[in-house]
């Protein structure tokens, strides 16, 4: 039974332009989640710098800013059991090298200032992180009809 968790995922301006949307939307849907909002944005430096309060410290800051606020970013919420946990291991690692094969950055990007998307680590961090790109009105409730192929109760 889907368990109402939800993570917060970002196609990053490289994924964007790299033409890696459809593909990672792709993977989330085949998985089974299901996408309850989704908005193709140019974040402002405001926004970007509350996102990454916590590495404001950390050499790659302003560069991890800039980069952000350089193109589209495809900001999506997705839903379902275990959400978080399986979302990290479908992205991979935070650094490519060591993403495996078959993971989104295993398979489709190099070095760690360009790995094209972003997904939290905990509940707790996607909670905030949703609540800091979306409105709780951008939210679309509906129920899948696919629910009782993918869970069994
Ligand atoms: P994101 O937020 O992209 O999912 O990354 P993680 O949650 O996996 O990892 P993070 O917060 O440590 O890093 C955020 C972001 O910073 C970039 N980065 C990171 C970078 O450019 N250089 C670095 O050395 C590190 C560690 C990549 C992800």
């Amino acid at each position: 039974m889907a368990n109402g968790e939800r993570i917060f995922i970002a196609i990053k301006p490289d994924g964007f332009q790299r033409s890696l949307v459809g593909e990672i939307i792709k993977r989330f849907e085949q998985k089974g989640f299901r996408l309850i909002a989704m908005k193709l944005i140019q974040a402002s430096e405001d926004l970007l710098k509350e996102h990454y309060i916590h590495l404001k410290d950390r050499p790659f800051f302003d560069g991890l800013v800039k980069y952000m606020q350089s193109g589209a970013v495809v900001a999506m919420v997705w839903e379902g059991l275990n959400v978080v946990k399986t979302g990290r291991v479908m992205l991979g690692e935070t650094n490519p090298p060591d993403s495996k094969p078959g993971t989104i950055r295993g398979d489709f990007c190099i070095q760690v200032g360009r790995n094209i998307i972003h997904g939290n680590d905990s509940v707790e961090s996607a909670e905030k992180e949703i609540g800091l790109w979306f409105q709780p009105e951008e939210m679309v409730y509906y129920k899948s009809c696919s629910q009782s192929w993918i869970y069994d109760e």
